[in-house]
């Protein structure tokens, strides 16, 4: 037998394992931070032609990745190094999880054995142990021939039901086993099917329609699971073929153009209470829609149900009755749900369906334009210095021209603000803090956006939440990304006004350096910085960022006296908070 063919035989190895498995399942973007255990794997992966996206902190690349998710419904990628870089990530793996983003945080870790007996390895931690009740699912690979198992098994659970971050452990023994390129080539799974449509029960879609047909007042929630689904046009059809007034949840913002007649954004406070029917369509109960009860829904205090009926169609079982009582669960992925509801009020009531009563859409349009109005009226000021409203007048107009640009939004004041006063056009354009009101998205969101995208990007950052992912404008620089951030910079958190109440020499805990030139930071890496201190000087400036796609930073001066504590959500500080 002749021996050469024998030490000739093709070998593949546990890098290249990893990179095969996620390209066999369609993942050709890694966001994500070299160094041990991991450098070789992301030079491999973009050796092997997928992008690698390195930042400059973790919890940015996590962020990035989980937001990739939301936009492809594909999971994203974060990779990491051992002990402190995953856990540098780990923030944004529960970000995601919560959010119902697919993630997966791939991070190298230290040696079995010697974690086990705390022997003290370099970057020793029991990474999944520690991972597990942060995410949906936790896997550990240890050996090469379980590598294709393992991603697929991470796919799976990141996509299908209700998406969420998945953590996926990878001991750097793993990297270098090396074990027969055609065995490995068998062993590799590509997943079929990974988040299997779910269909309702005709039952409970036939409970809805009923519940649907009684109501009076009824009001359609739509919540980012909705925007997630990618299932924009029978959402816009069974607004538009039911005639019902609908209210977006912040992430849900142009699934329907916000200028849509139907939409009651500008009426929020005053459909909430007076709903007689709730439609709640990738939306929870959670916080942000004060738990479906208190005053905000018409109940007398802040325990008191209001009322309303609801169906809730949500691809989680367990969803329904988390707050209030759900009186028609549709439980399946929102396409297969929105589509069994519009058939069956086609196969009932045809194109005989009937409109709410009048004198519900007219109290909504009326209490619409008398906010629209007032809104209006306040935009059009303009104060010296720039406040808030003056400042987003000029993004609202940026955003109505490029509907198609990616708005990434954070901060407390800066965030409310634009919320209600930027329109969005299209689906899944808005990207912000999310279910737990997150700082730190603003600039891990938009490096993915315009990577995943390949569209223009604005951020609108408040000057607090800037700096929790600020030096990632080195990134956007490096990969010349057309990010656009405006930092609405008012000298602090909230505002910059706060003192020291001692008249000690440290200044108040919610104030920044005063005047301070972000602008600067971004002439040190090579983009364009603007100081900008009248809507003019803003409007030229986003203009050119959009017109140039070129790594914009606006250090756009706010009246230090504006923004209120929290913002919108001032009643949640505990000095402030209902007992
Ligand atoms: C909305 N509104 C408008 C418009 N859109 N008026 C005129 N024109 C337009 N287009 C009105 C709307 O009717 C409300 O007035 C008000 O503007 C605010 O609307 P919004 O933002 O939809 O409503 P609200 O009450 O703030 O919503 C509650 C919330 C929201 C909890 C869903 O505040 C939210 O998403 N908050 C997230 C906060 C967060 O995460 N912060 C980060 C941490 S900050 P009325 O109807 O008169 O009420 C840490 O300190
Ligand atoms: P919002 O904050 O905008 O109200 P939430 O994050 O609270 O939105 O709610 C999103 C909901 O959408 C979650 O309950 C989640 O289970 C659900 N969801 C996510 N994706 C889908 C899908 N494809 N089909 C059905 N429900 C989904």
């Amino acid at each position: 037998m002749d021996m050469t063919t024998d030490t000739k035989l093709d070998v593949t190895d546990g890098f290249h394992l990893v990179i095969d498995a996620l390209k066999l399942n369609g993942i050709d973007t890694i966001f994500g931070l070299p160094g041990i255990p991991i450098t070789d794997l992301t030079r491999m992966a973009q050796a092997e032609g997928m992008r690698v996206i390195s930042f400059r902190h973790e919890q940015n690349a996590g962020n990035a990745a989980a937001i990739a998710g939301f936009i492809t419904q594909k999971p994203g990628i974060c990779l990491t190094v051992s002990a402190p870089g995953f856990l540098n990530g780990l923030t944004a793996l529960a970000n995601a999880t919560t959010n119902c983003f697919p993630m997966i945080l791939i991070s190298g870790s230290s040696e079995r054995e010697i974690v086990d007996l705390q022997q003290g390895d370099y970057e020793e931690m029991d990474q999944l142990a520690i991972a597990k009740p942060l995410c949906k699912a936790a896997f550990r690979v240890l050996h090469a021939e379980d590598i294709g198992l393992g991603v697929a098994r991470a796919i799976r659970a990141a996509v299908s039901g209700r998406p969420g971050g998945v953590y996926l452990d990878l001991p750097a023994k793993l990297f270098a086993q090396t074990m027969d390129a055609e065995a490995g080539k068998k062993s590799l799974i590509e997943v079929v099917d990974p988040a299997p449509r779910q269909i309702p029960a005709p039952d409970a879609v036939q409970r809805a329609l009923g519940l649907l047909k009684s109501a009076k007042r009824p009001l359609i929630l739509l919540g980012k699971g909705a925007a997630y689904a990618q299932a924009d046009m029978d959402i816009r059809a069974l607004v538009e073929k039911t005639g019902i007034p609908y209210l977006p949840m912040s992430m849900a913002k142009g699934l329907l153009p916000d200028t849509h007649e139907q939409s009651a954004a500008a009426a929020r406070s005053y459909v909430l209470p007076e709903a007689d029917v709730v439609v709640l369509i990738g939306a929870r109960l959670n916080w942000l829609l004060s738990h479906g009860k208190g005053k905000t829904w018409g109940g007398k205090d802040h325990k008191a149900w209001g009322g309303q009926k609801f169906i809730q169609i949500d691809i989680s079982p367990q969803e329904a009755d988390s707050n209030v009582r759900i009186d028609a669960p549709v439980v399946g992925d929102i396409g297969s749900c929105v589509s069994a509801l519009l058939a069956a009020i086609d196969s009932t009531a045809g194109s005989n369906w009937a409109k709410p009563p009048a004198d519900w859409l007219n109290a909504i349009a009326e209490r619409k334009s008398k906010n629209i109005g007032k809104m209006a009226e306040t935009l059009a000021k303009d104060p010296k210095p720039m406040n808030f409203h003056s400042a987003l007048n000029v993004v609202r107009d940026i955003i109505k021209a490029n509907p198609d640009a990616m708005l990434v939004n954070e901060g407390a004041n800066a965030l409310d603000f634009t919320r209600s006063i930027v329109d969005m056009y299209k689906p899944r354009k808005r990207l912000d803090v999310g279910t737990w009101g997150i700082m730190g998205i603003g600039m891990g969101f938009a490096v993915a956006a315009a990577v995943v995208t390949g569209e223009q990007v604005i951020a609108i950052e408040g000057d607090s939440a800037f700096g929790f992912s600020g030096m990632e404008v080195e990134t956007i620089c490096r990969y010349n990304l057309p990010v656009c951030v405006v930092i609405f910079n008012n000298n602090g958190v909230y505002r910059g006004t706060d003192a020291n109440p001692t008249g000690g020499p440290d200044v108040a805990p919610t104030v920044f350096v005063k005047g301070a030139r972000y602008d600067k930071l971004m002439d040190a890496f090579g983009g364009v910085g603007v100081h900008a201190t009248t809507p003019a000087e803003l409007r030229k400036a986003m203009e050119e960022a959009i017109r140039s796609r070129k790594p914009t930073l606006i250090n756009a001066v706010i009246d230090e006296t504006a923004g209120t504590e929290s913002g919108r959500i001032t009643s949640l500080n505990p000095s402030t908070k209902k007992k």
